[in-house]
């Protein structure tokens, strides 16, 4: 009896550490929850950064500057814009989706631009989503890291690799695959059946604040860009199944 006592504590013990443990290693120790507020990060910390929609003009301070949408110089608050705020995981390969069933990317000018911080502020290039022509569907975001510091936010392009053989598809300056506004459902009454829905893959790239490694980057690489929408099953049928039904 005496022994079973034991055993049973033992068992608890080691439970408790193993849940300590568990803990620890998925430990979010970053408190900022603001895009617009500097911060610097470590692995399976939780990092929170913003994507713009507007016109690609809004994101230019008198028409040359690009500043992030976080400076108030940029005035985007008054204009036709809108924000998304995520929440990934730093070096963990995330698949953001933005669904459009009720958002229309093309009514809030067409362009995206992702951001955070502040003083430290890192903003992508605008890039191109929809206009009532043309929707891209597909993105690859990096994340550059130095020190667990933000440096910089691009867009991966693959050149329209997944484009070539379809004729609902168009090759946009080399570098977009875009499918037409018509047949999709976010144009509205007028539309077809394709959810056009947004599929950004994140990557993160560089060394956090213990000057370790992120990998991400070179997993998705080596895994090929859009091999990881299958992996997803609400984006299977929408994003990459649906091309091949339809056409
Ligand atoms: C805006 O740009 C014009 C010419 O490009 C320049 O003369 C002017 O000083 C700029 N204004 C500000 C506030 O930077
Ligand atoms: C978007 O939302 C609609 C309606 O809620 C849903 O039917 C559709 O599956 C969603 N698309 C994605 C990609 O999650
Ligand atoms: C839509 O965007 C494409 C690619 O940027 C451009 O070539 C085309 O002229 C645009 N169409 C309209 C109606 O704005
Ligand atoms: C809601 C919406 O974006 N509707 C558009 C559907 O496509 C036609 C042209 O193909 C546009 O004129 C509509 O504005």
């Amino acid at each position: 009896m005496a022994t079973l006592t034991a055993l049973k504590a033992l068992l608890v013990f080691l439970v408790a550490i193993a849940s300590a443990l568990f803990l620890v290693k998925s430990e979010d120790t970053n408190k900022v929850y603001s895009p617009c507020t500097d911060t610097t990060v470590q692995v399976s910390d939780g990092f929170t950064f913003s994507i713009a929609f507007s016109s690609r003009t809004s994101f230019f301070f008198n028409s040359s500057l690009q500043l992030s949408p976080c400076d108030r110089r940029l005035a985007l608050t008054g204009q036709n814009s809108q924000i998304s705020v995520f929440r990934p995981k730093v070096d963990e390969i995330s698949l953001l989706t933005i669904n459009t069933s009720s958002f229309y990317p093309q009514n809030y000018g067409g362009y995206m631009v992702a951001f955070a911080g502040r003083k430290y502020a890192a903003r992508s290039l605008p890039a191109f989503v929809a206009n009532n022509t043309y929707t891209v569907t597909s993105f690859t975001l990096v994340l550059e890291f130095k020190k667990g510091r933000l440096q910089n936010l691009y867009w991966k392009r693959d050149g329209c690799a997944k484009c070539s053989g379809n004729s609902e598809f168009v090759c946009l300056n080399n570098q977009d695959c875009a499918i037409r506004t018509s047949v999709c459902k976010s144009n509205g009454s007028n539309g077809g059946s394709v959810d056009c829905s947004l599929g950004i893959q994140l990557a993160f790239s560089g060394t956090d604040k213990h000057f370790t490694a992120l990998n991400s980057w070179y997993e998705v690489e080596n895994l090929r860009q859009y091999s990881l929408y299958g992996l997803y099953s609400n984006l299977k049928n929408s994003l990459t199944s649906q091309y091949s039904k339809i056409f």
